[in-house]
């Protein structure tokens, strides 16, 4: 390593002194104007990572849902999977290394790590609309290159064609060609043959609106639709050419708000979705003939899928194992739906894709959604042999035909990560197949109503929890005194963590009623406020 070269680069990229950032949940992310050494640095580090690994490493900046002046960037490891624990304290350190110690401390990684700095080095870029990521993301380049690795810079993709690209290349093209192109020709395909048979032939049922709050989804739907446009019409809103990124528009705003996306034509019934701004998570949404409001969260997407698959796997006759897998925002309803109606078995993690991700990988068949809507379904390798395996040797119609249908299902799920146009075509499909309405698909069970508050404290890291955040741990007596409020409703559930993504406290109830869930969410914040050191407003 030439340190030298490497610390005239970093010059290029110096890091504001005093700054410390977090590669927290989902990789760093602040406002745009702070992240220009944090992008060098990351470019550095991957190179790093892909010769430890061997591997072609992913980064993809952006900064998801958060506000259009915010941006972000993320690794994306050998099998499309989030970056491991262990490197995610590197890139902590790395990050917030002063500009004298910054080769050192890249030393210091590479040593610990057992690098082979001989070994070649190849990096994979994205970057979403945001104005701020075509400079970041050249910074990252910078980064890639001052370490003299290999790149290709995929330009503008959403988050999960980044991860679907890092999958393709390090599995030799066995799990689809790294194009866009190839993307788009292995979705589309599934899609096409899973849809052939259904049932229903009217228009309504194969058009759908998209909210694309404002980001990359619109540009990656419009390349896309050609090649779906004879079984499904997709009509897209909130494109980008007027609005602001993720303002007053997409899934986070939509399922956080329990409201309709400004800028999307919504007549009653009409079957509707949102996007967020990097196309990693989807919800539905719809007005019934009396102008009310209705979400379909990531909850009731998992559902809907886990009851198709299920379905599947009673036809073709085999014992594969299906679990589903959700964190404490589940809607109390969908767990008991699934466990008691279904009888599937349901696991919670914390949150955070990666946990869930990992948890699903212990099935045949995992199936994991957020009630934000960021989910996938990931079959394990052997439940995909028997079912390639199948479709071939069965010669029981019915069952073969089954057979075929979840082997459709294995190529349409982008298996690398939650992917809102994946997850879409997956759903559109089951809703077509199943002959389904928007309305019936709602009407599975009845979300219990649900609040979700923030507290703002001095420091958020006093609160610990345990039981896939489920209870608190510290500071002492807040876990009785939320124990002692949830008594006083019907159906009441209430759990606070702190966040990962911004610098507060979140608070989460549900009860019997909306009045009821906000004054249980309101009590239990105020806990929060008087134990665990709030500042500025009392809740
Ligand atoms: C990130 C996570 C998402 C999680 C959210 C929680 C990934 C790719 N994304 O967006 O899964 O639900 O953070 O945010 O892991 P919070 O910690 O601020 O509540
Ligand atoms: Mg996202």
């Amino acid at each position: 390593m030439d340190l030298d070269a490497i610390t005239e680069y970093s010059a290029l990229h110096p890091k504001p002194s005093g700054l410390i950032l977090q590669y927290g949940t989902a990789g760093f992310r602040t406002k745009a104007e702070h992240l220009d050494h944090v992008m060098f640095r990351m470019g550095l580090l991957a190179v790093l990572r892909s010769k430890q690994t061997k591997s072609t490493i992913g980064v993809m900046v952006t900064a998801s849902h958060n506000p259009e002046e915010d941006n972000g960037v993320k690794l994306v490891d050998p099998l499309g999977e989030m970056l491991a624990p262990s490197w995610e304290e590197h890139a902590t350190c790395l990050a917030n290394a002063e500009e004298q110690d910054m080769p050192r401390v890249l030393m210091d990684i590479s040593v610990k790590a057992a690098v082979n700095l001989q070994q070649d080095a190849f990096i994979v870029i994205g970057r979403d609309t945001r104005p701020t990521s075509e400079k970041l993301s050249q910074s990252v380049i910078d980064g890639v290159t001052a370490l003299e690795g290999q790149f290709h810079d995929y330009g503008l993709v959403t988050t999960p064609q980044l991860h679907y690209m890092v999958y393709c290349r390090n599995t030799s093209g066995q799990y689809g060609e790294a194009t866009l192109e190839g993307y788009y020709q292995k979705l589309s395909k599934a899609f096409m043959e899973l849809t052939k048979q259904t049932l229903c032939s009217e228009d309504e049922y194969r058009s759908v609106k998209v909210d694309c709050a404002n980001g990359i989804g619109a540009l990656k739907l419009k390349e896309m639709e050609h090649y779906v446009s004879q079984g499904l019409s997709v009509q897209l809103f909130n494109d980008g050419t007027k609005g602001k990124l993720n303002h007053l528009c997409g899934a986070d705003f939509v399922k956080s708000h329990q409201k309709p996306p400004q800028g999307m034509e919504m007549k009653s019934n009409e079957r509707c979705c949102s996007f967020d701004g990097d196309a990693d998570r989807i919800v539905y949404h719809y007005l019934d003939v009396d102008g009310h409001f209705h979400l379909i969260d990531g909850d009731k997407i998992a559902t809907l899928i886990s009851s198709f698959l299920k379905e599947l796997l009673l036809e073709i006759g085999e014992s594969l194992n299906i679990g589903v897998v959700q964190t404490a925002y589940a809607n109390g309803s969908s767990t008991r739906y699934l466990e008691e109606v279904m009888k599937v078995p349901v696991y919670c993690t914390k949150t955070g894709v990666k946990h869930l991700h990992h948890k699903a990988q212990e099935f045949d068949i995992g199936v994991y959604f957020e009630a934000n809507g960021h989910g996938t379904v990931l079959f394990s390798k052997a439940a995909e042999t028997k079912i390639r395996q199948l479709t071939k040797e069965l010669e029981d119609e019915k069952r073969k035909a089954a057979a075929k249908m979840l082997e459709n299902v294995i190529d349409l799920f982008n298996q690398a990560a939650g992917d809102a146009i994946s997850d879409m075509l997956v759903i559109e499909a089951i809703l077509m197949l199943k002959d389904l309405t928007i309305q019936q698909w709602d009407a599975l069970y009845m979300d219990l109503p649900n609040r979700q508050l923030k507290v703002k404290v001095a420091d958020r890291q006093v609160i610990s929890t345990t039981d896939a955040e489920r209870q608190v741990v510290t500071p002492p007596g807040l876990q009785e005194a939320i124990n002692d409020l949830v008594k006083k409703y019907k159906l009441s559930r209430a759990f606070v963590r702190p966040s990962g993504t911004e610098d507060v406290v979140r608070v989460y109830a549900e009860a019997d009623s909306q009045e009821n869930a906000d004054s249980l969410a309101r009590a239990v914040s105020l806990a929060v406020f008087q134990l665990a050191g709030g500042v500025g407003e009392t809740p």
